[in-house]
């Protein structure tokens, strides 16, 4: 038997040991359905051991202290072990991460120490182990130091000598911030084809020397290589187009499973999708909507920031005031985007914004609404959409990134919009009038029965399970051990 891909995966955040966006559920998900995949793959997840971590659930092995070398002496690191869902998963502390006050600080020198030190510390526990990983994949700007490490130690290293590597971008323009690098022996890049304000930056420095590069949707793959969406190196990621392709990520599917939902006062499957009519009157009267189950309702579910596009917001619903909605906008966020959506509750009595993080109201947002608005400017992958489309709640999005690629438009703008395929309604411009007219649109469709229930049928029978991406990390994996195997 031939012997299995070893990969090592860094995140800075990874479900369910902790988790603060999309990307923690990704780097908790992706290695799970890998190990299910039938061909072995023998994937092991870093993580840092962040003092927030609650570790009741899970058995922890202490596996081995070292020494990360930085140049005011070296920083002692401690590793402990688990297993979760059959993935080796390494917890690492040491200096900067057990003092971390928060996942992200807002202290951008902090992050800067605490997820260099994470990167390199991952690199010696291989080493440690005698474990030599074919991959090592890193996940956006946090984990980049360790792509850079293994270019600049390439050939002289004789461990890491068949190690190749993958970044994939999240969120292209968090590029990451400089001020640790020098300190743990990563000098700027600067014989490099990155533009120089770039040559010290980790994602940019990830994006330099991995062997591969993956986005998280062929839509976005193609919109970081346009000045629009590239965060200024999109001449630098042209030039690299060879080597970058889009994955699309997958959602859990037992977490969200309309048929087996615990929170849902009604689950349902496709044959019962007129159960959903109870579900949306408790989660009316939960809210404190009145109860109407006729008139549409309409639900957001968002980081509340300007990248997700809730500054249109307000705007749009404004514009469509005069039709009958209601609407139940759930998130927290930047300050000024809560209050200006809980003064929408003042304003138009059939909003109510529920400024929280709720994760059981979201998932009765996603089980009785009837639509789910995403107006984001860009969107890398974007799971609400997908999560929708499973529960029959029907999306209104803007058409980019991985919302372009998900949603089957009803019919307008877009070119590829085919009313009996659709499985949503997606608009073009960045503006409250553009996100109006698609709230318009699918109002209008509402009112036919036929065609609304088709929508829903179409975006639950699609497969946005791990399964399929998991099956494309795995061949790009094996691209780039070919090599050398
Ligand atoms: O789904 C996980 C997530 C994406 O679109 C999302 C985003 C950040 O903005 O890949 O990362």
């Amino acid at each position: 038997m031939p012997e299995p891909l070893r990969v090592l995966t860094l995140a800075a955040e990874a479900e369910p040991f902790i988790k603060v966006g999309g990307l923690g559920d990704v780097a908790g998900s992706l290695p799970a359905a890998l190990r299910r995949l039938p061909e072995a793959v023998d994937i092991r997840l870093a993580l840092p051991f962040y003092p927030q971590i609650d570790t009741f659930p899970y058995t922890l092995e202490p596996l081995l202290t070292f020494r990360v070398p930085h140049e005011q002496g070296p920083i002692p690191c401690e590793v402990f072990q688990t297993t979760e869902k059959g993935v080796v998963v390494y917890l690492l502390k040491g200096g900067p991460i057990h003092a971390s006050p928060a996942i992200y600080e807002r202290d951008d020198s902090h992050n800067s120490f605490k997820f260099t030190f994470f990167s390199l510390a991952a690199l010696e526990l291989a080493r440690h182990l005698n474990w030599q990983p074919h991959v090592v994949h890193a996940h956006d700007w946090h984990t980049s130091p360790a792509v850079y490490k293994l270019h600049l130690t390439e050939n002289q290293d004789g461990f890491f000598d068949n190690t190749g590597t993958l970044l994939t971008v999240h969120n292209l323009p968090y590029l990451g911030d400089s001020s640790a690098l020098s300190d743990f022996g990563l000098p700027p890049a600067e014989d490099s084809p990155l533009p120089d304000w770039a040559q010290n930056l980790p994602l940019p420095l990830g994006l330099f020397s991995a062997d591969k590069i993956n986005t998280v949707s062929d839509g976005y793959a193609k919109e970081i290589m346009t000045p629009e969406y590239g965060a200024g190196l999109d001449p630098f990621l042209r030039a690299r187009r060879e080597d970058i392709t889009g994955i699309l990520n997958g959602i859990d599917t037992q977490t969200w499973d309309p048929e087996h939902d615990v929170y849902l006062p009604l689950p349902y499957d496709i044959d019962q999708i007129h159960r959903r009519r109870k579900n949306k009157i408790q989660l009316l009267h939960e809210v404190g909507l009145g109860i109407n189950p006729e008139i549409p309702l309409i639900g957001t579910i968002s980081r509340l920031n300007r990248q997700k596009g809730v500054d249109l917001l307000p705007g749009a619903l404004r514009l469509v005031s005069d039709l009958p909605w209601q609407a139940i906008l759930l998130g927290t966020g930047d300050p000024g985007l809560e209050r200006e959506l809980q003064g929408l509750d003042g304003t138009l009595p059939q909003v109510r914004a529920n400024i929280s993080y709720d994760g059981e109201l979201a998932h009765r947002i996603y089980g009785g609404a009837d639509m789910l608005l995403i107006p984001s400017r860009y969107e890398p992958c974007g799971l609400t959409q997908m999560i929708a489309m499973r529960y029959g709640c029907v999306p209104v999005a803007r058409a980019t990134g991985g919302l372009r690629d998900t949603i089957i438009d009803y019919h307008g703008e877009t070119p590829q919009s085919r009313p009996r395929a659709s499985t949503g309604f997606l608009f073009d411009r960045i503006h409250p009038n553009a996100l109006a007219e698609g709230i318009r649109r699918a109002l209008d469709v509402y009112e036919d029965d036929r065609s609304w229930l088709g929508l829903q049928q179409r975006g639950m029978k699609m497969d946005f399970s791990w399964t399929r991406s998991a099956e494309k990390y795995l061949k790009l994996y094996q691209e780039i051990n070919a090599p050398t195997r």
